[in-house]
């Protein structure tokens, strides 16, 4: 380690958080882009599975809230951009990298949205995976991502109580409903528990992560956190988790669970999930629909500024 190095990493382990325009070790830089900018990716293409249902959400009150709900995950993309943006990338060179299949976003999107119960599922477990491993990274070592992370964690606690409710209503409605309530737990359990990342022996970020604090807790440790909190739920529900070997183990203080399928994890995410050409293409045709709103708002501000310059 050089001096400066040394001395970036008392700070980091004092607490004191780092801000833009404060010296940083290049591949801190870097490793934080790559994050936030693949979160923000997540939470952009993260609006397509939902976005899906709006027009057929069964209740007026339900289609307002799955509204919100979308909108809010925009607002979150927008955010991170922006914290992406104070570490010296463009977000239009982001959002060219996702275009071109060059950034990676979340696996757990490339997954279809069969029936209305996948939309309690995804809030559930989706949102409920996001919200474990979130909530440490409002404290995480970079002040700008740490920061929006907090509001973000807030609206993130709504999505998991509206999907956790559709769920519910879904468990004591007609047994076909119940049935429907199932078959969505069946097809996204498994997709979420991948979400947290490969495990701790395979995850090659991890331990440089760990040690800046970009990371607090480890893939694995935040896969059992998820798992142990939502197992009691499903109980609760009446549903089952698709996992036969998922039983809590006294002596461990946590739930035991099954193997992951980690060969359709690396599948997912390079690219051959069930859906991701689908969410690849739909992202270029919103964008390409976008341009002129882009143009219209540059034209606007180069006007303002000449406006402004006289
Ligand atoms: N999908 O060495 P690690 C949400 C990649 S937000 C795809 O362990 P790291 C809200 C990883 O990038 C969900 N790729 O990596 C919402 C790396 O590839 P690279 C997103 C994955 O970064 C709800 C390689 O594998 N949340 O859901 C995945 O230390 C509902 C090796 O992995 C965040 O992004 C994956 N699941 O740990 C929105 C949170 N996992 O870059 C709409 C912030 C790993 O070398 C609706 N991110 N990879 O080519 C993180 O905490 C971390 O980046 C991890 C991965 C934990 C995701």
């Amino acid at each position: 380690m050089t001096p400066e190095e040394r001395e970036f990493q008392q700070k980091i382990d004092a607490g004191i958080k780092v801000e833009p325009k404060d010296w940083m070790p290049e591949a801190y830089r870097k490793t934080l882009i790559r994050q936030i900018s693949q979160h923000a990716h997540s939470e952009i293409v993260g609006q397509l599975p939902e976005g899906n249902w709006i027009t057929r959400a069964p209740t007026l009150k339900r289609k307002a809230i799955l509204l919100a709900k979308v909108q809010d995950e925009a607002g979150h993309g927008l955010y991170l951009y922006g914290a992406a943006e104070t570490l010296g990338i463009r977000r239009d060179q982001m959002i060219e990298d996702l275009l071109a299949g060059k950034a990676k976003y979340s696996s757990v999107f490339n997954y279809p949205t069969l029936t209305w119960a996948d939309m309690g599922a995804i809030g559930w477990l989706v949102d409920g995976a996001a919200i474990i491993n979130q909530i440490p990274l409002c404290r995480c070592s970079y002040g700008p991502y740490a920061r929006g992370m907090i509001r973000i964690c807030k609206e993130e606690n709504f999505h998991q109580r509206q999907g956790f409710d559709i769920m519910f209503t879904l468990t004591r409605g007609t047994p076909e409903q119940k049935a429907m309530a199932q078959d969505a737990l069946n097809r996204w359990w498994w997709p979420a528990v991948m979400m947290h990342g490969p495990s701790d022996a395979e995850s090659k970020h991890s331990a440089q992560s760990l040690q800046w604090k970009i990371k607090l807790f480890s893939n694995d440790e935040l896969r059992q956190k998820f798992i142990d909190q939502i197992a009691p739920q499903a109980e609760y529900l009446g549903l089952t988790i698709p996992d036969p070997e998922l039983k809590w183990n006294p002596e461990r203080g946590h739930y035991d669970f099954g193997a992951i399928d980690w060969d359709e994890f690396h599948n997912v995410i390079r690219g051959n999930g069930p859906c991701n050409r689908d969410r690849l293409r739909t992202r270029k045709e919103a964008h390409e629909a976008g341009a002129w709103v882009r143009e219209g708002a540059a034209a606007y501000a180069r006007k303002r500024a000449i406006r402004e310059a006289a």
